[in-house]
């Protein structure tokens, strides 16, 4: 990784912890236990990619992360409540996340579904309290909230992990692999960038450009999740490797094959990196991401 990008990547991650110990609510009352679950997971470390494609795609139209904090740290608590139900034992069934126990491990099945609930609502309180507290024009809240809101359910991140488990142990299909793909994963992180710019005030096509590009990395960041899965050092990564061909699961190298499928990524990355051909230097972070993306670890 070069010094600029681990700079950036950095920086920005101290931003949004901060800003998350101040939106998350402190364990307390007859709830406590559902409060201390959540932030369990939510502290349990992560690189933070969501929130930080957020705030560079609010800096890549001439914004700044304070423009769009409280929606960078709204989009990190639903990410961070799918994966503490996709680890429950009725999903991946998995005892380590970031390299800690999963959720139900430590606080039980009932208390990490009700966890990964209450940070899903959580993150749309975020959002509207922003428009509350900042004033923001109310059709650029409403349409991030929607832009979001359809990333992460049925339309995105649920339909994909939906065929996502319907689909193990199944015959390999290149359609199929790519549409969960595209929507687990891919659609959270395309909102992520796109909603930075347009709550920044950023124009219809650069939007529309940036969202090209949050594709792109979307579906290639999956792939090299799938790499790591075979690739990759359990201890680096904070859980275990394997796992995807032990369940059966559709992923890019069980269909294509691992050099095939690094050669899918790096076009995927050209094609993202290409998709931002009409921004300035300030959209270099979203350039330097894309590279990370598919030499990352963890
Ligand atoms: C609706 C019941 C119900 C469950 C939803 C939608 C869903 C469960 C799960 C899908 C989300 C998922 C696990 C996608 C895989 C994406 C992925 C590569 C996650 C890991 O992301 P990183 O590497 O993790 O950014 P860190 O820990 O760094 O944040």
């Amino acid at each position: 990784m070069s010094k600029r990008i681990e700079q950036y990547l950095d920086g920005k991650k101290s931003l949004i912890e901060k800003a998350l110990q101040k939106f998350m609510p402190h364990a307390s009352g007859l709830a406590g236990n559902v409060i201390e679950s959540m932030n369990y997971s939510l502290f349990a470390g992560g690189k933070r990619l969501r929130p930080i494609l957020c705030i560079a795609g609010a800096e890549a139209v001439g914004g700044s992360a304070d423009d769009v904090l409280a929606v960078a740290c709204a989009l990190e608590l639903i990410h961070t409540y799918s994966l503490i139900h996709d680890d429950l034992p009725v999903m991946d069934n998995d005892d380590y996340r970031r390299g800690k126990p999963t959720n139900h491990k430590v606080f039980g099945e009932a208390v990490a579904l009700l966890a990964g609930d209450g940070l899903l609502t959580l993150s749309f309180n975020l959002m509207a309290r922003l428009g509350l507290e900042r004033n923001i024009e109310k059709a650029v809240l409403l349409q991030t909230m929607d832009l979001i809101s359809t990333a992460a359910g049925y339309k995105g991140m649920v339909g994909g992990q939906t065929v996502d488990i319907s689909y193990e142990g199944k015959d390999s299909d290149p359609a199929v692999v790519e549409y969960i793909h595209r929507h687990k994963t891919g659609a959270l992180i395309a909102a992520a960038v796109t909603s930075g710019a347009i709550l920044a005030g950023g124009s219809e096509e650069e939007a529309r450009s940036l969202n090209r590009y949050g594709q792109q990395i979307g579906l290639a960041f999956q792939i090299a999740d799938d790499i790591l899965n075979i690739e990759g050092d359990s201890d680096i990564l904070g859980k275990g490797i394997g796992s995807d061909k032990k369940r059966g699961k559709m992923t890019y190298p069980a269909v294509f094959g691992i050099t095939e499928s690094k050669r899918i990524q790096e076009e995927l990355i050209d094609h993202a990196i290409e998709a931002l051909k009409g921004f300035d230097d300030k959209a270099d972070p979203l350039r330097d991401i894309a590279r990370y993306i598919i030499k990352r670890k963890t």
